[in-house]
């Protein structure tokens, strides 16, 4: 059995947002069906008392990652369109946290930590380990999770609750091998269940 430490720890959900998901403008392959896993998860931390943390890409319209402004990404994630609300099926606890990234017209951060108090906040808290869901696996989650290592986080990513975007096929792949070089530990549902 794995070493899952429980205590200390906090739920990071990565911009499970309507233009991430089927039906949006940069719609993720099957990123509706890791809602229901997901919410297992929120479900989990709350039961045991733990923060929840929901990032959320949050651009202003004239945004330099958007085609139209010479980025590489259809525009997506408009700050208060519905695009970037969170997905109606999403769960939400009584507490939590939303940390809104990307939100200046020149700034580009797939991660959860860049230009945010993130890390203030999950240090505030005293909060040590991390489980990271979400998409997109090869972008946002990625980023997140290379940056939480970085800041002396333990990391733990729920190989059951991501998607990538893959532009190239094996984007997501190798995405996953370079986070588990960095430390990373993959687990699912069954394995943090069984922790506790
Ligand atoms: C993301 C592409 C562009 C992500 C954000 O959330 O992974 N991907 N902006
Ligand atoms: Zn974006």
């Amino acid at each position: 059995m794995k070493d899952i430490k429980i205590s200390n720890s906090a739920l990071i959900v990565v911009d499970m947002q309507n233009d991430f998901l089927p039906g949006g403008s940069l719609a993720i392959p099957n990123a509706d069906t890791i809602i229901p896993v997901i919410n297992e998860y929120i479900r989990f931390f709350e039961t045991q008392g733990l923060p929840v943390v929901y990032t959320r890409d949050w651009h202003p319209e004239d945004h330099l990652s958007f085609k139209e402004n010479g980025g590489q990404w259809p525009r997506h994630c408009v700050q208060n369109t519905p695009g970037s609300e969170f997905h109606h099926n999403l769960y939400f606890p009584k507490n939590y946290i939303i940390i809104s990234k990307a939100y200046e017209p020149q700034l580009e951060a797939y991660s959860g930590f860049q230009s945010t108090d993130l890390d203030q906040k999950l240090k505030d808290m005293n909060i040590e380990n991390l489980f990271v869901c979400g998409v997109a696996t090869d972008y946002c989650v990625f980023h997140t999770v290379m940056d939480a290592i970085r800041l002396g986080y333990k990391v733990y990513l729920l190989v059951d609750a991501i998607r990538g975007v893959d532009l190239n096929p094996n984007d997501s792949e190798e995405a996953i091998k370079k986070m588990i070089n960095a430390g990373v530990e993959l687990i699912v549902f069954e394995e943090l269940f069984q922790a506790v």
